[in-house]
């Protein structure tokens, strides 16, 4: 089974594409913006995404929105993890957190299909704390700060295998998979 998935973003695009080869698909990008809605939740600006992308390309698509909702800072950056990280780096986001104990933070990744009859929602949450300096060269984004509970490496020092069996995109990603294999085998 062929999907698409609309991003921009490489890195989102070699974690998906792995996860979901294990179900059998082959996922396609298309390099294109996302239309983004201005909302606190992950999952409705996926699904407005996915709604404007599918009205424009008219194929079976997904698209990923993901946030980084740090405790101490009250869920900031969240919806706006992109624009943050483009402006003040994760320099900036450390510097913001200098001198703070409570380093907690979360990652929630919205995934929406939609193909025109159907449209569904999948979501995945890791949790974990914000190092105090960058590690890692591996994985993308806020990657180099983040360390996911249970672990003592950052997500940028995890190969994209082991990133995705504790991540955020991971769990949904397995979701949708588990989802769209079984709506194939009951359409057989
Ligand atoms: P597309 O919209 O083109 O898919 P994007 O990178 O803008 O790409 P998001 O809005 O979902 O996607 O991402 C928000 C920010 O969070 C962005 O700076 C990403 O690099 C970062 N990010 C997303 N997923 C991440 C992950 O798994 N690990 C680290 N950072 C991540």
């Amino acid at each position: 089974m062929k999907l698409h998935m609309v991003t921009r973003n490489q890195g989102k695009f070699r974690e998906a594409s792995l996860e979901l080869s294990k179900f059998g698909i082959e996922l396609l990008q298309i390099p294109d913006d996302k239309v983004e809605l201005q909302s606190d939740d992950v999952s409705e600006i996926a699904l407005f995404a996915a709604r404007q992308a599918y009205a424009r390309h008219r194929v079976p698509l997904v698209v990923d929105d993901t946030g980084l909702y740090i405790e101490s800072l009250n869920g900031f950056p969240g919806p706006y993890s992109s624009y943050v990280l483009r402006k003040i780096g994760l320099q900036g986001v450390l510097r913001l957190l200098d001198g703070v104990t409570n380093r907690r933070a979360c990652f929630r990744t919205a995934v929406a299909y939609v193909d025109g009859t159907e449209e569904s929602l999948f979501t995945g949450e890791t949790c974990g704390f914000i190092v105090e300096a960058p590690r890692g060269s591996l994985g993308f984004g806020y990657d180099p700060i983040f360390v996911p509970e249970g672990s003592n490496r950052t997500f940028a020092e995890m190969s994209v295998e082991e990133k995705n069996a504790l991540s955020h995109r991971g769990r949904a990603l397995r979701a949708l998979g588990s989802w769209l294999a079984s709506r194939s085998q009951s359409n057989r």
